[in-house]
């Protein structure tokens, strides 16, 4: 089997304009990967972290090379000579050279960047597409291979859309029954019938940081009610043929014990701002709600599992960060029906992938995810069905970086038809 002969990594610039790195592993029969790196905007206190240079005078302070010099210096030597079908070994080589317990010294974007393209590099070189090389790390029994449904972020609020709506994201998820193509046929149907309605409304149809429109409204009620008539103006069904989810992204909305939107002048606590999403979920059919309390929020996490986990899934995402011993928690708590899983909050892609297999145990519904800073790497698309995903948010269905994943499962699906 091909062993790793070179790596290299260089920095390049992500679909928001700040610094990644890019790397590529050169195998000995010639096979070649390379992986980008994304980021967050609105990260959990408990993710991974990046390394960053800090040096304010290039490119805000967000250039990489001090990460890049961990690959080179630290990771690339200890790396070479390895077989690049030990995916296990590698990552867990520089889960031992960091030895920290989130990524610190080495910096999650290295090592994330290095556990991908060897990934990339291994698939290759066996002749495998990438989905299929990644499922011999997983176990595989009553795990369907299939396309998971995707779910739409149509309304960018939070931080990435700098102030407009609270929420983060309002997403639109097609029924289950629908084919992939069907999906992507209403996800970019109802994208255009918003954008005629806004103007109509002469709201704005300016885009935020996942390529979902960002009007000025005055409450998350109302976008998620614009959500909807645009919905219906193209006669589909909500409850039917789609749903609609809400990422609330709350950590950014949780001051002094208190959760801030606009929907209500005073601070809510945790128990109002359940029964808030109770309603919202009746009116709305919401099947989906991420983040819907902040990440140490651990009580009102409880309640609002009990609470409302019969109506929608209940998501963590920086509650649970991708980590076995915060997911732990989150399981002993009795938190969540459903969990986000994004390789960078973890540094590398065979951890992300227990992580998968430990949620799936527990009975929780997979939802592979994007970032906010995005580059046009797809390896997330396939990562997402390699883990049977029942669910993949890779943002609205416009934009480059975006749909570059949305259209490598268009790929794959073709793939798994001719097996
Ligand atoms: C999220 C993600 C992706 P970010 O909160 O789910 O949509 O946002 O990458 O900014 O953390
Ligand atoms: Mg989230």
């Amino acid at each position: 089997m091909a062993k790793i002969k070179q790596i290299f990594a260089r920095e390049i610039l992500n679909a928001k304009g700040h610094p990644t790195i890019e790397t590529t592993v050169v195998l000995t029969d010639g096979s070649t990967g390379t992986a980008s790196c994304p980021s967050g905007t609105s990260t959990g206190k408990y993710e991974a972290v990046e390394i960053r240079d800090n040096e304010e005078k290039r490119f805000q302070g967000f250039g990489v090379n001090n990460a890049i010099l961990n690959i080179n210096e630290i990771i690339s030597p200890a790396l070479m000579g390895i077989e690049a079908s030990k995916q296990q070994d590698i990552d867990k080589k520089m889960i031992d050279l960091d030895g920290t317990h989130n990524k610190g010294r080495l910096g999650a974007n290295a090592t994330l960047s290095v556990s991908m393209a060897v990934a990339k590099a291994a698939a290759k070189s066996s002749v495998l597409p990438l989905f299929l090389y990644l499922r011999e790390y997983i176990k595989k029994e009553n795990m369907p291979l299939k396309i998971p449904t995707p779910a739409f972020n149509i309304i960018n609020g939070g931080k990435h859309a700098r102030g407009t709506i609270d929420f983060q994201e309002f997403l639109l998820i097609p029924a289950t029954s629908k084919s992939y193509e069907e999906s992507l046929n209403i996800g970019t149907s109802v994208y255009f019938a918003l954008e005629k309605h806004l103007q109509i409304n002469n709201l704005s149809t300016l885009i935020g940081d996942e390529g979902g429109f960002s009007p000025a409204v005055a409450s998350n009620q109302d976008a998620l009610t614009l959500l909807k008539q645009a919905t219906e103006s193209i006669n589909l069904r909500i409850g039917f043929d789609v749903f609609l989810g809400l990422d609330a992204a709350t950590n950014s909305l949780y001051i002094d014990q208190r959760y801030h939107i606009k929907d209500k002048q005073a601070g809510l606590g945790s128990d109002d701002i359940i029964s808030f999403y109770e309603l919202l979920g009746k009116d709305f059919h919401l099947l989906y709600l991420e983040d819907g309390l902040s990440e140490d929020d651990w009580d009102g996490w409880t309640k609002l599992c009990s609470q409302l986990s019969a109506q929608m899934l209940i998501v963590g995402d920086d509650l649970t960060v991708t980590n076995p011993y915060r997911l732990q928690t989150a399981l002993d708590k009795k938190t969540i029906t459903g969990i986000i899983i994004k390789p960078n909050q973890i540094g590398t892609v065979i951890e992300a992938l227990a992580v998968v297999e430990m949620a799936r145990q527990a009975g929780l519904k997979i939802i592979v995810s994007h970032r906010s800073q995005e580059t046009n790497d797809d390896f997330i698309a396939d990562f997402a069905v390699a883990a049977s995903a029942d669910y993949v948010k890779f943002g609205a269905p416009v934009r480059g970086e975006r749909v570059a994943k949305y259209n490598r499962l268009l790929q794959i699906e073709k793939q798994i038809k001719s097996l």
